[in-house]
């Protein structure tokens, strides 16, 4: 499969590129970059616009790729499908909407300690506008999320659980089915944050069946510039419009605007109509490696890398739980991350380092960041036997005994 990709021609200071940054996100299979390209060069158009041919051919590419993303997450209608410009954008609309309309004065949304700020942030400004407040479930010491507190947390106040799927420090895929069935109980709606998720364990957000699932396209070998929002037709149906514009309006006069049927009433404005097909090629390319073989190979080299990494004295991994996707957080005692992140770059091995966007976590962690290695489809046992050399080299560098 590393021949699907071109960047792996490249070389890095002489060397061959190491990239060990998925969950930031993933390089891109040729048949991905062929599709945008071959769409600029020969279907190029807007959508839902025109009436000739290269605009109705281009709604078509559009409108399937919408109907293959349905099936690839096995949700009920294409129209619970909007398409945004990622998980971030995804998170945002639901919240804006969501808080005008439902958050009052007193209320509370439930979040966790281990989210990313894309799942903090957008929450923390609502509760600020609204009055209502931000409650949180903790992490244990295994590093899953507490799920007697999480039960605990959810009361006749809570008014939505956004929590994600996968973290993208720890690797821990969370139990999202049990909190969805425990706040469903107290008709607690829920968003999930898929953005580690998808491409890497298979997703259904029927058997979830959570309200919203919200992921992006280029951390599942899709392009940059396009992700998803699923949300069940009856909660996007109560919401109001995110952004006003082109494309979500019925009927506009100066005195007043009638709104566009789903998912159109969330799509204002000219999308991108190119990372749509980006993501429909990486569907299709995910399809078929098959989301089980990916699965196998990820944990294959998450036990690899894990028992690697273990093996070198003064490394501390965090986040050993037995239900992980292929991300390894870990620091080298008395060495700052970036540090041996700006090491590791010299031997061509990207890894990321710092708080990857989730400075809670870090805090309750002790730490202030930490090295990420996070694998795809294109990794090998044998780069991880390259990185264990290189930290080795490493190690004797920071702790001087060479
Ligand atoms: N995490 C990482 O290196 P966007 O930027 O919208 O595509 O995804 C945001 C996001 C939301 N939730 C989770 C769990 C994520 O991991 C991310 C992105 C990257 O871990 C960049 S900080």
């Amino acid at each position: 499969m590393r021949e699907d990709f071109p960047i792996f021609e490249r070389k890095i200071g002489g060397k061959k590129l190491i990239y060990f940054d998925s969950a930031s996100t993933t390089q891109k299979p040729k048949e991905v970059i062929d599709a945008v390209a071959s769409f600029y060069k020969t279907a190029n158009s807007n959508v839902h616009r025109g009436l000739y041919f290269l605009s109705r051919e281009a709604t078509e590419i559009f409108e399937a790729t919408r109907e293959k993303i349905r099936k690839f997450i096995s949700a009920e209608e294409a129209r619970e499908i909007v398409f945004v410009r990622g998980t971030t954008e995804a998170i945002n609309l639901v919240a804006t909407t969501f808080g005008k309309k439902f958050v009052k004065r007193g209320d509370e949304i439930l979040i966790s300690e281990m989210e990313h700020h894309s799942n903090i942030v957008p929450w923390q400004m609502v509760c600020q506008d609204r009055g209502a407040k931000l409650k949180i479930i903790p992490v244990t010491d295994s590093r899953e999320l507490n799920l007697q507190e999480a039960e605990k947390l959810i009361t006749k106040k809570t008014k939505l659980v956004a929590i994600t799927h996968v973290s993208n420090v720890l690797g821990t895929i969370n139990p999202v089915k049990e909190i969805t069935k425990l706040a469903h109980k107290k008709r607690v709606p829920v968003l999930v944050d898929g953005a580690q998720a998808v491409g890497h364990i298979k997703v259904d957000v029927r058997d979830l069946d959570c309200d919203f699932y919200a992921f992006s396209g280029h951390k599942m070998y899709g392009s940059t510039g396009i992700g998803v929002l699923f949300g069940k037709k009856e909660w996007l149906e109560k919401l109001p419009p995110y952004q006003g514009g082109g494309e979500m309006i019925k009927q506009v006069t100066f005195e007043k605007t009638t709104y566009n049927d789903l998912p159109y009433k969330f799509e204002a404005g000219t999308p991108d109509i190119a990372g749509v097909v980006g993501l429909g090629a990486a569907i299709d390319y995910v399809t078929k490696v098959g989301a089980d073989p990916i699965q196998r190979h990820e944990k294959e080299l998450l036990k690899y890398g894990q028992e690697a990494l273990s093996s070198i004295g003064g490394v501390k991994i965090f986040g050993r739980t037995r239900n992980k996707t292929g991300i390894i957080s870990f620091i080298l005692e008395r060495v700052h991350p970036h540090d041996v992140g700006t090491f590791l770059d010299g031997e061509g091995i990207a890894i990321r380092t710092g708080h990857h966007c989730c400075q809670p976590l870090m805090e309750r962690l002790g730490v202030v960041g930490t090295c990420r290695i996070s694998f795809g489809i294109y990794n090998t046992k044998q780069e991880i036997d390259k990185l264990k050399t290189a930290l080795l080299k490493a190690r004797d560098f920071f702790h001087g005994t060479n």
